[in-house]
């Protein structure tokens, strides 16, 4: 038995499935957890003394690669300076302000401790401000945990083969509409039906927890334009696009005003980071302001806001930082492509900013959550192990992206495409 094999057997017994975070457990890929130690860059190595090229980064914080120095010099500077006040502090509003800058359509932010708190109080306020119940959301979109949101969810809830979880109330879920990714028509169906009564439609705009999927011409447009028509909150939950795919996240890349943005990951560089934000006309709507409650003990906490602001610092001063994501996942997405027509495996890749998803399909291209249904999950599973053999670390499930980091080089994808040509060759 390795060192990681006894790490998981001992997390087993006091940590239900050995993982705070159900993905990690390896169901969707069969074995044990890898247990890690260190990382660093776009590198990880076990417990095991193994070593591995990290496409999870995190599940995405780790842009810029792990353990930046920069971001670990920021963050011993503020711990001299006190770790938690649980009242304001100007680093607050600082990283307010940057985060405003990215993005235009945030008038004002609040922050929170995780991507999951910004989505269910994001939901909150809409419901408040719009004085309506139901909303709607997408087939396979993941939003976080929150009980109105775990309705036909992706991630750990695809991963497992539980798309709607235990534990929802009846009374809660029937609130919750679901419409297909990509069907605009659906979405307008839907509206026909309970348009009066939707307080928001909260969308991935690039999902990335049912694989990646990106949204087809004219699809995002079409839904700020049924909410325009129906006075519904256009939430677009951009915790694993923001920062990622382009400084502005997803509403840059595709040109569309949300009203609301969740965020998280990245921005809070490693550390426990969310925020939700949008039009002020709605914000205003949050206590101490208005009526719609939402509080966090270690929200905006100082260093999670030194280690967001660092990052967001970072990046803003490699002028060409997005475009080097952006043609490092080309040169990943395409070599995979080709690599595996070469070992006569179907395979369709896809990538956008430092996000990257690959399907073992003979589909032509992926558009909906159907489509990934259909993707070859034995072949995903033994790719997976052969890769890991190789020393490449991809996420443990079909249903989850990839990310690349500022650290990623040429060598390792090189690495990566080489470890990937053996493999295919042994499915
Ligand atoms: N389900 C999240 C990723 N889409 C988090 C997974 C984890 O941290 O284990």
């Amino acid at each position: 038995m390795n060192r990681s094999e006894q790490c998981f057997l001992e997390a087993c017994r006091v940590i239900p499935g050995g993982v705070n975070s159900p993905v990690r457990a390896f169901k969707g890929v069969g074995g044990t957890p890898i247990f890690f130690k260190k990382a660093l860059g776009a590198y990880l190595w076990d417990v095991d003394d193994q070593h591995y090229i990290d496409y999870v980064g995190s599940w995405g914080p780790a842009i810029l690669g792990h353990t930046h120095p920069a971001v670990l010099e920021a963050l011993t500077q503020q711990m001299h300076h006190g770790l938690s006040f649980g009242a304001p502090t100007a680093l607050e509003t600082e990283l307010a302000c940057k985060v405003i800058d990215f993005f235009p359509a945030i008038e004002q932010i609040r922050f929170v401790s995780s991507g999951t708190e910004a989505t269910l109080s994001a939901i909150r306020l809409a419901r408040g401000f719009t004085k309506r119940n139901k909303i709607l959301k997408f087939e396979g979109c993941y939003h976080g945990h929150g009980d109105s949101l775990l309705v036909k969810a992706g991630s750990g809830l695809l991963t497992l083969g539980v798309p709607t979880s235990a534990g929802i109330p009846s009374d809660f879920a029937k609130h919750t509409l679901t419409a297909r990714f990509n069907d605009l028509a659906h979405v307008q169906q839907i509206f026909a039906e309970w348009g009066e009564d939707i307080a928001a439609i909260i969308i991935e705009p690039i999902a990335g927890n049912m694989n990646l999927v990106l949204p087809a011409s004219g699809f995002l447009a079409g839904l700020r334009a049924i909410c325009d028509q129906y006075q519904s909150v256009l939430i677009f939950d951009e915790v694993m696009t923001g920062f990622r795919v382009a400084k502005g996240g997803a509403q840059a890349l595709y040109q569309i005003k949300a009203d609301l943005t969740t965020l998280g990951k990245v921005l809070g560089g490693g550390l426990p980071v969310g925020a939700f934000g949008g039009r002020a006309d709605i914000m205003a709507h949050l206590a101490p302001l208005g009526d719609v409650y939402q509080a966090g003990t270690l929200s905006g906490n100082p260093l999670a806001m030194r280690a967001g602001l660092t990052t967001l610092q970072l990046i803003e001063a490699q002028t060409d930082f997005y475009e080097q994501l952006a043609s490092m996942s080309g040169q990943l997405t395409q070599g995979l492509v080709a690599e595996a027509k070469a070992a006569g495996v179907p395979l369709l890749a896809d990538g956008v900013g430092g996000m990257f998803g690959f399907y073992f399909t003979e589909l032509a291209r992926i558009a909906t959550y159907a489509d990934v249904m259909q993707c070859d999950s034995v072949a995903f599973k033994a790719f997976f192990h052969g890769m890991l053999k190789q020393g490449v670390y991809l996420a443990p499930s079909a249903f989850e992206a990839g990310f690349l980091s500022i650290a990623h080089s040429a060598q390792d994808i090189e690495k990566t495409l080489t470890a990937a040509s053996k493999v295919f060759k042994s499915l």
